[in-house]
């Protein structure tokens, strides 16, 4: 028995012509989801030099749910144009040492593009399941590897760039670029229907899933079932008993610190009610791809700051009564902190902010990813 080489594949779905329509979406999808990551990362980290807007306050919902879009749309795509360059995985090397070489190293970039393309769309799919199968940290290997497939495409296109361009600009029937062994029979399905059906599949998936973050969607949503589910109306990302907090939030020894330069205030809930309440209509956009809106009454932070003569501009550590886990503690920028749209929330949709949600109170702010808005908030201390 012989291995199939690449003369084996006569299918006329094979082709340079399918294989760059797809790729041209595929394309897209990828540069759509590495730029909406690359500012997710950035609203992620601490950068002094480079503060992360506060404003618009639904931008960060809009590029997180382009983000999943994007990269839920690139599934099929990626998965109908690896079937249809399959065959080239079988081509024989070239016997010249100096192809060979050449050859080798087209190889090589091909693998890597594969490879990482997968990965990212395999890792980015399991965590909007919020399913975590692996022991690496999910944030920083997706990152990581988000800049080797974006390299390793830009090298692609580059290489393909002539094949490319005349499999666009002509007729996607046109045969003068397919392997030489192709058939000139119709099978059961066209090159425009492979297309069409694509097309059908990417938009499918994305239908199943973006209700997570597009609310008209929900009801076809199939997979995406989290937003709107939970208490008053907003999806839960870790409950109170998943954090270990529930007594501690419900007991009457709770108070709020806000400390700045060694001077400290303690507030109660029954204190942070006699405050001056802000109503505000926020989004709460998970990193995991759903989101959410939500009205939240409370305090301002900014006036939070006021009570310990925190100067403008500071930055700020909040801390939860969660003891354990990546989001116990964050950072919020000064920018955050002194916008007036932050606050420290008391009330969600009307109603007390149930114990999921953060009660007693739990920190909401403009365009910031939903990671760092912190539940169950203990204390606010002035970094810098
Ligand atoms: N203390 C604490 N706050 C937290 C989290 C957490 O695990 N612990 N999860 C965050 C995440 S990932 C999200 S998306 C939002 C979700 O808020 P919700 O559960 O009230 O919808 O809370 C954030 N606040
Ligand atoms: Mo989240």
């Amino acid at each position: 028995m012989r291995l199939p080489a690449e003369e084996d594949f006569t299918s006329r779905l094979r082709s340079p012509a399918v294989a760059a329509r797809i790729g041209l979406w595929l394309g897209v999808c990828f540069t759509l989801a590495f730029l909406t990551g690359v500012i997710s990362h950035v609203a992620q980290a601490h950068h002094p030099w480079f503060p992360f807007p506060t404003s618009p306050a639904w931008g960060y919902r809009v590029t997180q749910g382009v983000h999943v879009i994007s990269g839920t749309a690139a599934i099929p795509l990626l998965l109908v144009k690896l079937w249809t360059v399959f065959p080239k995985l079988l081509t024989r090397p070239p016997k010249q040492r100096r192809e060979l070489a050449l050859h080798g190293l087209e190889r090589i970039s091909i693998l890597v593009l594969v490879a990482a393309g997968i990965f990212q769309l395999a890792s980015g799919l399991a965590n909007a399941a919020q399913w975590y199968p692996w022991s690496f940290h999910f944030r920083d290997t997706h990152y990581a590897m988000a800049w080797v497939a974006i390299g390793a495409l830009v090298v692609h296109i580059a290489v393909k760039l002539p094949v490319i361009r005349a499999a666009l600009t002509a007729d996607v029937e046109d045969g003068s670029q397919d392997r030489a062994t192709t058939s000139h029979d119709d099978g059961v399905l066209s090159r425009r229907g492979l297309l069409r059906t694509t097309w059908a599949a990417s938009g499918v998936a994305v239908l199943a899933t973006a209700g997570s973050t597009v609310p008209i969607l929900r009801q076809v949503s199939v997979f995406g079932v989290r937003s709107g589910d939970g208490p008053q109306d907003l999806p839960v990302n870790r409950s109170a008993r998943a954090a270990d907090v529930k007594l501690v939030a419900f007991s009457d020894a709770y108070r709020l610190t806000v400390g700045y330069a060694g001077s400290e205030v303690e507030l109660s809930r029954a204190d942070l009610e006699a405050m001056v309440q802000r109503t505000e209509d926020l989004p709460i956009a998970c990193v995991e791809g759903w989101s959410a809106n939500a009205t939240w009454t409370g305090v301002r932070v900014r006036d939070l700051l006021d009570l310990v003569l925190a100067p403008a501009a500071s930055d700020i550590r909040v801390e939860s009564l969660q003891q354990k886990g990546g989001y116990s503690v964050t950072e919020l920028q000064g920018n955050f902190a002194d916008d007036s749209r932050t606050l420290l929330a008391l009330q969600l949709n009307g109603e007390t902010l149930a114990i999921d949600h953060g009660f007693p109170c739990r920190l909401i702010a403009p365009n910031r990813p939903g990671v760092l808005q912190t539940k169950w908030v203990s204390r606010l201390d002035v970094i810098a």
